[in-house]
């Protein structure tokens, strides 16, 4: 059973521990979690905490584990979106409708409010969770510092600024977004199934194909919403010539190839779970819920 919504229950469940797990105000400090709340807090579609619960649920790992696991990652992910809005990067005004973190604290407290929430997300994740072991805990650490570092996410931003103005292959396009995003969505899949020895290879083994199709389903959609948006505020000609001037999946693809890819990349990410029964449905359904998005 599928549906086009991300589970409530789960995104309510995120916030509030996310909420509970920020530093509050402290001496001397206080700007700075404060920038650090305003930039987690702030709404957002939480598809990546939304994937560790589902993929806790796929293999039965417990609750505690996965609240610990869904806020290191949704630290990791606010601060990327914090330093990628510095005027050194995207420089955006706004983020989630409201003004970005340099825009709402000045620049230097919003650099230190990206690097403490990367600090955090170990911090937080280095507490001991009940029924864990530590190795598989230092597993979890290693899985998340991996995905974040420069083979992961920075990594990506670093193709990603290098390839300004240069046309990419397919391929390239793919290296880079497999780093940039799909390295932290691959992590939200795999980090549960680190959680315990009764987890099969062959599992993980699905688990990881579905994680990387639907993190490269993610970017094609996203790609695809971008044009769209762009063609009705901009019309339809300024629209296709923004499309043209950056790598983009449509325009190494053409609108109706990228809407292809994002079918087949759907179509993929449930045949790699074929092997799961209804325990998986909550995965199966956020793999909808990322290509038929309309934001
Ligand atoms: C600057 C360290 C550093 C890393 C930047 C992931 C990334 C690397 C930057 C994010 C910038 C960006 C807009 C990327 C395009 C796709 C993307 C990751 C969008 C934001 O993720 P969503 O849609 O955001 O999950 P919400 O707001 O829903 O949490």
């Amino acid at each position: 059973m599928t549906s086009l919504h991300l589970s409530e229950v789960h995104r309510i469940r995120l916030e509030q521990v996310l909420s509970e797990a920020l530093p509050l105000q402290e001496i001397g400090t206080s700007k700075l979690h404060e920038a650090m709340r305003y930039s987690a807090l702030a709404g957002g579609k939480r598809i990546r905490p939304s994937l560790v619960y589902a993929s806790g649920q796929a293999l039965n790992i417990p609750i505690q584990a996965l609240d610990r696991i869904a806020v290191a990652i949704e630290c990791i992910h606010a601060y990327s979106l914090v330093h990628d809005d510095l005027p050194a990067m995207d420089d955006d005004d706004l983020r989630r409708g409201l003004p970005t973190a340099h825009k709402a604290f000045g620049e230097a407290t919003a650099i230190l409010s990206g690097d403490a929430l990367q600090a955090y997300a170990f911090d937080w994740l280095s507490e001991p969770i009940e029924g864990i072991k530590a190795e598989h805990q230092l597993k979890l650490i290693k899985v998340l510092s991996a995905a974040s570092g420069s083979r992961g996410m920075v990594g990506g931003q670093a193709i990603d600024l290098a390839s300004v103005g240069i046309s990419l292959t397919e391929k390239q396009l793919e290296v880079m977004h497999a780093h940039k995003t799909g390295a932290l969505i691959n992590a939200s899949v795999m980090m549960p199934s680190y959680c315990n020895d009764s987890v099969t290879d062959e599992q993980r083994t699905a688990l990881n194909s579905y994680a990387d199709a639907i993190g490269l389903a993610f970017q094609v959609q996203d790609d695809i919403l971008d044009i769209e948006s762009d063609t009705e505020t901009l019309g339809k000609q300024q629209g296709s010539d923004l499309a043209a001037n950056k790598p983009t999946y449509p325009s190494i693809l053409g609108m109706a190839g990228a809407k292809q890819k994002l079918e087949s990349l759907h179509d993929e990410a449930l045949t790699a779970l074929s092997g799961f029964g209804s325990e998986a449905d909550l995965l199966r359904n956020i793999a909808r819920f990322i290509v038929k998005r309309i934001k």
